[in-house]
């Protein structure tokens, strides 16, 4: 797999673009109109919702900015503003039905298409230099089929999501963790072309040498946690963290339940044993935060995180993914929603870091230690809803998550990728791998 946007930025974003539609009507359409319009979880906007707000922001940016055409139907801009009504309001908003936004939607395509072929794709406008505006829709689709696929996995009911399941990890002992070289790296991007603002700009960041696990947290080491009563110790939580644990119970990670001697877990209609060789998911920051605690480690920051995935210490340059510059391929990463759960902790020998880390990218989103900032230089673009306003704390505090889980497109998934929830979510695809200082003499 080599670069898409070598060829033609063109060509890239209606592949990009066609890729998240595809998936966008599996999603929707293994659905009856009662389970598209209904409200599965407070956390989460009912499926249609999602669906007409996907083609509204896709008018707005590629009808409307990028095409200079008239607005299809901008009366619908205020039900699928995201910041006008929170997600658990969002079923008593008098929304388009099924058939209605899939009829939107496809119209929308359709003029966004048109103006695809016919935009000048020229510096001299940052919006569709490289295509970006057109491959910021498609990532922006991607999310919300992440979104949509955490509420399939939150709704109850028989299993209508079907995959193959992901690659067995090869037999061969792995360390327990690699030691990442101290020393300045380069952080962000100005060269990525559909890196979204939060990623830029690129910048020097001096990161003194850790030590990182090789593999993400597996669900068998988080239930030693749990087993050893980690839920019950205060001395291993954050103090808002405590509080939250015991307000609302938490005995385990979201969808576990446990039976008899042994776990279970609900994953997307389907009750199984907890696989124990798999990275733990479903944990909020709180639990990862704890659980690194205990073990006498820490989160690693997201600066650490990035330069454990990209910092090359035979060149000194910083990487696209974590196995080179070539594009994500199957051998790489879990990604792309081609299985429904991640893979066990040390498949993909091909998608290892300089460092040894595996599994960087793809299977479950990483929790960091880090606040939700602006780089250096920070400019919102094109718009201050998708990063500015969540940076620095106005919506409530933010943790960042980097990697991408198995439900991540490639569009939307870099190890320069920054995403970012409330430190108590446990709904999103997230684990955790942990650090801790090098000794001077590592
Ligand atoms: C970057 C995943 C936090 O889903 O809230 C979707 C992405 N922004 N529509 C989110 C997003 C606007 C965002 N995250
Ligand atoms: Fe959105």
């Amino acid at each position: 797999a080599s670069d898409p946007h070598a060829v033609d930025p063109r060509a890239a974003a209606r592949v990009a673009l066609e890729r998240a539609r595809a998936r966008t009507r599996a999603l929707v359409d293994c659905l009856d109109d009662d389970e598209l319009t209904a409200q599965h979880s407070r956390l989460m906007s009912p499926l249609v919702w999602d669906l007409a707000h996907i083609g509204n922001q896709e008018e707005i940016w590629l009808v409307r900015a990028a095409g200079g055409r008239p607005a299809l139907r901008p009366e619908l801009d205020p039900l699928y503003d995201a910041f006008r009504t929170p997600r658990a309001d969002r079923p008593a908003l008098p929304l388009l039905g099924p058939d209605e936004a899939r009829a939107f939607v496809a119209r929308v395509r359709e003029a966004s298409l048109e103006v695809l072929e016919s935009v000048e794709l020229t510096t001299a406008n940052p919006l569709s230099a490289d295509a970006f505006v057109f491959g910021m829709v498609a990532q922006h689709e991607q999310q919300h089929d992440e979104t949509m696929l955490a509420t399939h996995q939150l709704r109850r009911g028989p299993a209508v999501l079907t995959a193959p399941p992901p690659p067995a990890a090869p037999r061969e002992a792995l360390p327990a963790e690699v030691l990442v070289p101290g020393g300045p790296f380069t952080m962000g991007t100005d060269t990525e072309p559909w890196a979204l603002d939060n990623e830029r700009p690129a910048h020097r960041v001096d990161v003194p040498a850790f030590w990182l696990d090789t593999v993400p947290v597996t669900n068998a080491a988080y239930q030693e946690f749990v087993d050893a009563g980690g839920y019950d110790e205060p001395r291993w939580w954050h103090p808002r963290g405590w509080a939250y644990v015991r307000e609302h119970g938490l005995r385990a990670p979201l969808f576990w339940r446990r039976e008899g001697d042994s776990w279970l877990r609900r994953r997307f209609g389907h009750v199984e044993p907890v696989p124990p060789e798999q990275p733990v998911m479903h944990v909020c920051w709180y639990e990862a935060d704890a659980y690194a605690r205990w073990a006498g480690r820490r989160l690693p920051t997201e600066a650490e995180w990035e330069k454990a995935a990209r910092h090359d210490p035979a060149t000194g340059r910083s990487r696209r993914h974590p196995w080179g510059d070539d594009a994500p391929g199957p051998e790489h990463a879990n990604l792309g929603q081609r299985h429904l759960e991640p893979a066990p902790a040390g498949a993909y020998p091909r998608g290892a870091a300089p460092c040894g880390a595996r599994q960087l990218l793809g299977d479950v989103w990483e929790w960091t230690s880090s606040d939700f900032t602006g780089y250096p230089g920070f400019a919102a673009f094109p718009y201050d809803e998708y990063s500015k306003v969540f940076l620095g704390g106005d919506y409530g505090d933010y943790k960042v998550l980097r990697g991408g889980a198995f439900g991540v497109d490639p569009v939307a998934c870099r190890a320069t990728f920054r995403n970012w929830d409330h430190p108590i979510r446990r709904q999103i695809f997230a684990g955790f791998r942990t650090a801790r200082d090098a000794e001077v003499t590592d």
